[in-house]
């Protein structure tokens, strides 16, 4: 397919996804069931092949995740060269090869506002060996043109209708930028716009004064400035991929070797935080890293773990040593930068780990799988190399951290097995709408190495079954295809089976809405997770109604695009359904107060004694809070359109 033909299947997806939002308050089709069953709990299961390698990889739709790898040898081939990039469908294991057109390697990527997913940056063209092609243009071994020049390469999934389910998606190049970035950070603003941080332009395993990019700039772009910072520019060699959240007060966290900053991107003024304690977390090092969930119980104050990582000091970062035989850092801290510029000591892992990705369940659990216990990311040729590969000793066993328990209890291995399958650099994982987590990747090559060598090339797809995985799911009705920020509450109901038989149990259930990000070098950019305000009514016949408020009224806490939300009762999610969060445009988003909730309530079941009962709030809908955000019904009219157009009936439609 020619690049003029992609492009007009790319302008039927934007206008089918503009029409699917004239019905903003319609509601989701009823989640099911997984379709696998007697999945074994607590560990991997290889279920596929991911075509090629998944250096970088994330969820599209809920039943795509698509797959970029740089330029290399993959045996499979698209349009007469080897693909680097693929889409893979979860109900058949299996996909096809895409055409990302430009040399993706160490690229970055976010979704936007509108639904549209962006990949930026990249290295050069290379021939075979990862060497420079002759021509930056195309041709030669692998067809690859210079990806360096920050090309943004656009693909559009919605959360609305799915148009890549029928495998119709193409990226697609937009705008090349006048700097180039490999390795740069995306984070998606709270207008659904995007700020693209830092990179290099010519790589390396570390950065160098000479090539360095220490700026960031805004996509699509604003007023077109290429902004220098201040803590990029003074944390050289270690400032690749710096590791950046948003914050609900708005300002961006920015944490690149052992600085910490706050960035007001709107002033372009940052602000400096405590340096970073025990490790450095951002590439090659590559700690593992999570906002974690934001939730009514801590106000959405976001605070932010960092686990493992390397402990070297910046004139270390030389190949002149046996890195891979370095053991990789067990700390891990936190830090609540809205509320205090200082990292605090959290439990330590039970051994080191570099590249370990933290990968948020939506039980409110985080998993941590991948990486290895000595070295850091990154591949040479020097001779003290695992064959090219800069880590040694795998790290099989994942481990579960526990963010509301108590210091000294959260992590746990209770009921985790270990996978087969080593995850060295270039691996990734994301979570999936079952509530499993898709796990694929390692190639710590130059290109495509599969004989004779420690740490192949890999294509195995594995998927992890928390110890949820094989409970009835709740069966949630009612839940909308848009939230928005404040507004109306909405009810979902959810039947006595989705209770577990006793209505009580509406009393540990929750509404979250994850973003699962993009995953790449260990981290899952824009990854984050919200539990929703709530309030219930427990019916006599053991069902229960959920009375759900929509986002909290400020886009900084969770920023709009698409999003998956699940129900989850006791600790069992439902399946995650796709929603879209705030307009489904790049603008500012509209707000309004959050509603008022109904009082808690469940009616003793078998008495039919409805004024009796339990008064007690759910966790976050306490009266005092409620009665704070009064106010303001109907503020958004014109979102209150009916909510029975499903989405099944919509597509038909079309
Ligand atoms: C989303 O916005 C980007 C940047 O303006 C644009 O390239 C893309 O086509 C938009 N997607 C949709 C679905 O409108
Ligand atoms: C949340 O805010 C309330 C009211 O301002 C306050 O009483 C409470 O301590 C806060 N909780 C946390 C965890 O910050
Ligand atoms: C590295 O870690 C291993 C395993 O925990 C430990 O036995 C060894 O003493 C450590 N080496 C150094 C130099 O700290
Ligand atoms: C991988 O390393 C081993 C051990 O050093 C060596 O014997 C082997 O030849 C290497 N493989 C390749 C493809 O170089
Ligand atoms: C939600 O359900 C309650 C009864 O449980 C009802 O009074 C209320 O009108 C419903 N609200 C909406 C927004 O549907
Ligand atoms: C209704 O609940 C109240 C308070 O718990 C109790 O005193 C009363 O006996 C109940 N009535 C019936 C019919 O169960
Ligand atoms: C529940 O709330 C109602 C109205 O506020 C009150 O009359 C009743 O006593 C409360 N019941 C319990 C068990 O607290
Ligand atoms: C309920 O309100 C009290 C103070 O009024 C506060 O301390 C507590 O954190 C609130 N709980 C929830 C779940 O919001
Ligand atoms: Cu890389």
């Amino acid at each position: 397919m020619d690049r003029t033909h992609r492009r007009n299947v790319r302008a039927a997806a934007m206008a089918l996804s503009l029409f699917a939002s004239a019905f903003a308050q319609s509601t989701v089709t009823k989640p099911g069931q997984p379709s696998k069953t007697n999945a074994p709990l607590g560990q991997f299961e290889i279920v596929g092949d991911s075509i090629v390698s998944a250096q970088q990889l994330f969820l599209g739709t809920l039943d795509k995740v698509y797959i970029v790898d740089k330029t290399e040898g993959n045996p499979t081939k698209i349009n007469g060269h080897p693909a680097w990039a693929a889409e893979y469908s979860l109900s058949k294991n299996g996909g096809r090869p895409m055409d990302i057109v430009t040399n993706s390697f160490c690229a970055g990527g976010t979704v936007l506002g509108n639904g549209t997913w962006l990949n930026v940056g990249g290295n050069q063209a290379v021939k075979v060996g990862g060497v420079q092609a002759d021509s930056q243009n195309g041709g030669g071994d692998y067809d690859d043109p210079d990806g360096g020049n920050s090309y943004v390469q656009r693909l559009t999934t919605s959360a609305l209708i799915n148009p890549c389910d029928d495998e119709s998606c193409e990226w697609v190049i937009t705008t090349p930028m006048t700097t180039r970035r490999w390795y740069p950070t995306l984070e998606t603003l709270e207008d659904g716009s995007a700020i693209i941080l830092g990179g290099c332009d010519w790589g390396g395993y570390v950065n160098s004064a000479d090539q360095d990019n220490p700026t960031w700039e805004i996509f699509p772009p604003t007023d077109g400035d290429v902004v220098k910072s201040d803590i990029l520019s003074s944390t050289l060699p270690v400032n690749l991929y710096p590791l950046t959240w948003m914050l609900p007060s708005g300002k961006i966290f920015l944490q690149s070797n052992w600085k910490t900053a706050l960035l007001d991107y709107k002033t372009k003024k940052e602000t400096a935080l405590d340096d970073m304690i025990d490790a450095v977390r951002v590439y090659p090092a590559s700690g593992g890293s999570t906002m974690l969930p934001l939730t009514p119980d801590n106000n959405y104050t976001a605070t932010l773990l960092f686990c493992g990582g390397s402990n070297l000091q910046s004139d270390q970062w030389k190949t002149n040593w046996d890195i891979a035989a370095y053991n990789a850092s067990d700390s891990c801290v936190r830090i609540t930068p809205d509320e205090s510029s200082s990292y605090v000591e959290d439990d330590p892992l039970p051994e080191g780990r570099s590249m370990g990705n933290l990968i948020l369940l939506p039980n409110g659990k985080i998993l941590m799988l991948n990486g290895a216990q000595t070295g850091t990311a990154g591949y040479g040729t020097e001779d003290w190399t695992l064959n090219e590969s800069y880590a040694d000793n795998p790290i099989l066993m994942p481990i579960i951290y526990d963010p509301s328990a108590e210091k000294g209890k959260r992590w746990s291995r209770d009921g985790l097995s270990p996978s087969t399958v080593p995850r060295m650099y270039h691996s990734g994982a994301t979570l999936l709408p079952d509530g499993s987590v898709f796990v694929s990747g390692s190639n710590p090559h130059a290109d495509y190495a599969v004989k004779n060598v420690k740490f192949p090339t890999e294509y195995r797809v594995e998927h992890f079954y928390p110890s949820y995985f094989n409970e009835r799911r709740p069966e949630p009705v009612g839940i909308l295809s848009t939230l928005s920020y404040g507004g109306d509450y909405f009810n979902v109901t959810l039947t006595k089976d989705d209770l577990f038989g006793d209505v009580n149990n509406v009393k540990n259930t929750k509404v979250v809405v994850i973003r699962t990000g993009f995953s790449t070098h260990t981290m899952n950019m824009g990854q984050r997770m919200l539990e929703l305000q709530m309030s219930y009514t427990g019916n006599t016949d053991g069902s229960a109604t959920l009375h759900v408020n929509q986002m909290p009224p400020n886009p900084s806490t969770f920023q709009p695009g698409p999003a998956l939300v699940f129900v989850v009762v006791n600790g069992v999610p439902s399946m995650g359904v796709q929603v879209m969060i705030g307009s489904g445009k790049i603008e500012a988003q509209p707000t309004a107060k959050l509603a008022t909730l109904p009082s808690s309530q469940v009616a003793a079941a078998s008495s039919g004694n409805s004024t009796s009962g339990d008064n007690s709030s759910a966790q976050g809908s306490n009266d005092s809070k409620n009665s704070a955000a009064a106010g303001l019904f109907g503020s958004i009219p014109s979102l209150l359109v009916a909510g029975l157009l499903s989405l099944s009936l919509l597509s038909s439609l079309l």
